[in-house]
């Protein structure tokens, strides 16, 4: 009985390590789940999430903000960091502290102790949004991590490896799962399948993942 208690209670809360330089914190948000959706929200308010536009000129499924002293954005001039939010012209929202140090947290759990994120991209999935295979290198440093926070409907992740070609593997990310890339890994293809339509108790039919980056 007590047995089964620990193992349950572990398997909440349990790290994966599924490549070098990468680990699976199962469930490692999730304590802190209201204050981070509080947080976004307040975030939404002054930066609200858009449909970008790629280079190529097609308008991205996944909806977007950010906070922190640098965001992500792409038009049709390409992908970069930018200081302001170009929908306001206004510098993005600072990164709120509950987010900044489960940030920190995750990456020195799993090994990156120090890792000082600038930006939060904050990505909205509703019902059929899906993110193609990509790599993430419009950051200046390689050397540091990506942080990534999934909240609300699970979705299918897909991580391959240096080359597009490469077969993905796939993980299902969780409400309060915490993902960290670095090291060898940082820059493998990775996406996300067209999310399915569901209910999530908190946070309904989406899904919002952050991914905290050193950009600049
Ligand atoms: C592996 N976001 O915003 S998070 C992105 O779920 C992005 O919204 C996905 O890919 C999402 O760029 C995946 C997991 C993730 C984030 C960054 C990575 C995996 C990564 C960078 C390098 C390798
Ligand atoms: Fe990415």
């Amino acid at each position: 009985m007590v047995a089964d208690l620990f193992e349950n209670l572990f398997d909440e809360l349990r790290r994966e390590d599924i490549a070098p330089g990468a680990a699976l914190l199962h469930g490692f948000a999730r304590a802190q789940q209201h204050e981070l959706i509080a947080a976004i929200d307040a975030i939404v308010a002054r930066a609200p999430f858009r449909h970008m536009m790629t280079p190529g000129g097609h308008t991205m499924s996944v909806a977007m903000t950010s906070c922190g002293s640098a965001g992500w954005v792409t038009d049709r001039g390409g992908y970069r960091y930018a200081a302001n939010d170009p929908a306001s012209g206004q510098p993005w929202p600072e990164m709120p502290a509950v987010l900044r140090d489960l940030a920190r947290n995750a990456a020195a759990e799993a090994g990156f102790a120090g890792f000082d994120p600038d930006a939060c991209l904050i990505n909205r999935y509703a019902p059929g949004a899906r993110m193609a295979l990509h790599q993430d290198k419009d950051e200046r440093d390689f050397s540091a991590p990506i942080v990534s926070v999934s909240l609300g409907l699970p979705a299918i992740f897909q991580f391959g490896g240096m080359a597009r070609s490469d077969k993905p593997r796939r993980y299902e990310l969780r409400h309060g799962d915490v993902l960290v890339w670095g090291g060898e890994t940082r820059l493998v293809y990775h996406g996300v399948l067209a999310l399915k339509d569901g209910e999530h108790p908190l946070l309904g039919r989406q899904r919002i993942n952050l991914t905290f980056r050193k950009a600049l």
